[in-house]
């Protein structure tokens, strides 16, 4: 008997508003300037370190990747961790100054699954302080109060591409993976999601789009709006002329994705 879809859960980072290039590469390097330092992440480079999810994991990744020249002092983990501290503070002065737009549809659709009751969550891999900034600064002043759950960084052990995120906010929640709908933009996002039982919906974006989105339900290149309608690059179910990502289309992705 198939469950009635009772939540959709969001990731942020490149699902809600791209925020990667523009957001938190340029806030990483603010950081690194700032603490004296010649590392400096341009944008290919950085669509490399996307591989690794987490602002600690990722400066963690460069060094040993990167720069065999950089001696790692006894305290690298707290450096990395007071490096990361100021590049949230950073990212958080940005979105204030409203640099980052959510993404086409993304307002419409919450507004809509709000409107009939649906509940709504976050497992994203970036800081509750970046969530709640994007949140507040790009959606609505009182947008956090819209989402049930937020799960966010380092409360669980591992990262995306691991499950855990959303083992935690399914907790929260007291669902199960088949009564929810995930929406994710990138590989380690699908991996996480899919881990946990999700079905998923992908909106692609242009550090994602040639990823492997094996078991997506459908993939998009954005949930699109009434005058700007989506590109279906992928789907499980006959799309029957939708054009843009609606709650209905969500039933019909949940029921038969
Ligand atoms: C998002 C990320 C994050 C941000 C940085 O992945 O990889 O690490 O780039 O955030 P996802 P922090 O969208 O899959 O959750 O620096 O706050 O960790
Ligand atoms: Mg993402």
């Amino acid at each position: 008997m198939p469950q009635p879809l009772q939540a959709l859960i969001f990731d942020v980072d490149g699902t809600l508003a791209d925020t990667e290039r523009n957001g938190h590469r340029i806030a990483f390097n603010r950081a690194f300037a700032e603490a004296g330092l010649d590392w400096h992440w341009d944008v290919p480079r950085y669509g490399k370190l996307l591989a690794v999810t987490g602002g600690k994991e990722r400066m963690t990744y460069y060094v040993d990747r990167y720069r065999p020249d950089y001696a790692k002092p006894a305290d690298f983990a707290e450096r990395v961790a007071v490096l990361h501290r100021a590049k949230t503070r950073h990212y958080t002065a940005l979105l204030a100054g409203g640099a980052i737009p959510l993404r086409p549809g993304v307002r419409r659709l919450l507004a809509e699954a709000r409107a009939a009751g649906l509940r709504l969550a976050i497992a994203t891999t970036t800081t509750l302080d970046n969530v709640t900034a994007l949140l507040a600064h790009s959606l609505a002043p009182d947008a956090e109060s819209w989402f049930e759950v937020i799960a966010a960084g380092d409360v669980v052990p591992a990262k995306k591409p691991a499950p855990d995120i959303y083992h935690y906010a399914l907790k929260r929640m007291g669902l199960r993976a088949e009564e929810c709908l995930a929406f994710e933009d990138s590989q380690n996002g699908i991996r996480a999601a899919r881990a946990a039982g999700l079905k998923t919906v992908i909106t692609t974006n242009a550090y994602t789009h040639d990823h492997d989105f094996h078991g997506a339900a459908l993939v998009l290149d954005g949930l699109g709006e009434p005058d700007r309608p989506f590109q279906a690059l992928a789907s499980a179910i006959a799309l029957n002329g939708a054009r843009y990502f609606d709650l209905a289309l969500a039933r019909r992705v949940h029921a038969d994705g």
